[in-house]
């Protein structure tokens, strides 16, 4: 049992969550009004996503089949765990690091079981199972992010260790969360935190905001805020470029660590605009 939640103001129920932070779904237990919730936030971002989000975004929302409500994660699972080896277990919101990136090692994605109220449809602070499930289930999907994924959380020990949690939390912030690719087509969003968001999905990939060429290095040091729509937003050409950091992750944490941070929304002279 977990008496003490990770922060204060957290509004799942981490008292009756398992030592690990899971807890069962009760997914037949879900109200109506809560799957109702679920069919307007599906149905307002499904419509941007062709439009919007990557194509591994789009062929893994294919593959969950989730409009009619809040998806059943045993069901999901077994989707998933077919295409890519990958499950979903249900979490009461934000989890401590460490219990998180033991998850991600274990190519289990934390996803949290409860769904934001009406007057929250736009915008909330913590992850709701919307965001966890609609922005970043389907990217489990695709072989490239989920080895890389996986490999993120199998490094969170020595982050941990060293003192370079900083650094580990903006690769996930500037890359898991608000990522664009660049497709035939564009540049796409494949970030959950921007296809969980219909004002984000339409601005990070059609306003003048700076879209920048990814750099692992350079992404390790870059700050982000968490209350707003980015300033700026780094673009990935393929998964695999993901992936091909995890090689050299220990030293980049480290030199990341020890060098000043470049600040939220600052634009280099070495940087490329996409
Ligand atoms: N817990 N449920 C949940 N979801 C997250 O995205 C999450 C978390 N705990 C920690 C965390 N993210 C961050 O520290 C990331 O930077 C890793
Ligand atoms: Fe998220």
């Amino acid at each position: 049992m977990n008496a003490i939640a990770p922060a204060p103001n957290l509004r799942g129920d981490y008292a009756a969550a398992a030592p690990d932070y899971t807890l069962p779904q009760r997914h037949a237990a879900i109200p109506p009004a809560d799957h109702a919730t679920w069919r307007e936030l599906h149905r307002r971002q499904s419509a941007l996503f062709p439009r919007h989000a990557a194509r591994a975004s789009r062929d893994g929302l294919a593959l969950l089949d989730c409009a009619d409500g809040v998806p059943d994660l045993a069901r999901a699972s077994a989707a998933l765990g077919a295409r890519t080896g990958w499950s979903l277990v249900a979490v009461p919101g934000l989890i401590p690091e460490d219990a998180f990136f033991a998850h991600l090692a274990a190519r289990r994605f934390p996803v949290t079981h409860w769904i934001r109220r009406p007057e929250e449809m736009d915008y909330l602070e913590e992850p709701d199972i919307f965001h966890d499930f609609l922005g970043h289930v389907p990217l489990l999907a695709h072989p490239d992010f989920a080895d890389f994924l996986q490999g993120y959380g199998a490094h969170g020990a020595f982050a941990q260790r060293h003192g370079a949690l900083r650094p580990m939390a903006r690769l996930y912030w500037h890359m898991v969360e608000f990522g664009l690719i660049r497709e035939e087509g564009g540049v796409r969003a494949y970030g959950a935190g921007i296809l969980s968001s219909a004002a984000e999905t339409v601005f990070a990939t059609e306003s003048a905001v700076p879209r920048l060429r990814f750099d692992a290095a350079r992404v390790l040091r870059t700050e982000y805020r968490i209350d707003d729509l980015q300033p700026l937003y780094f673009v990935i050409e393929h998964y695999r470029e993901l992936f091909a950091l995890l090689d050299g992750l220990e030293g980049a944490l480290l030199a990341a660590r020890d060098a000043p941070p470049i600040p939220v929304g600052a634009v280099l002279p070495t940087d490329t605009r996409i």
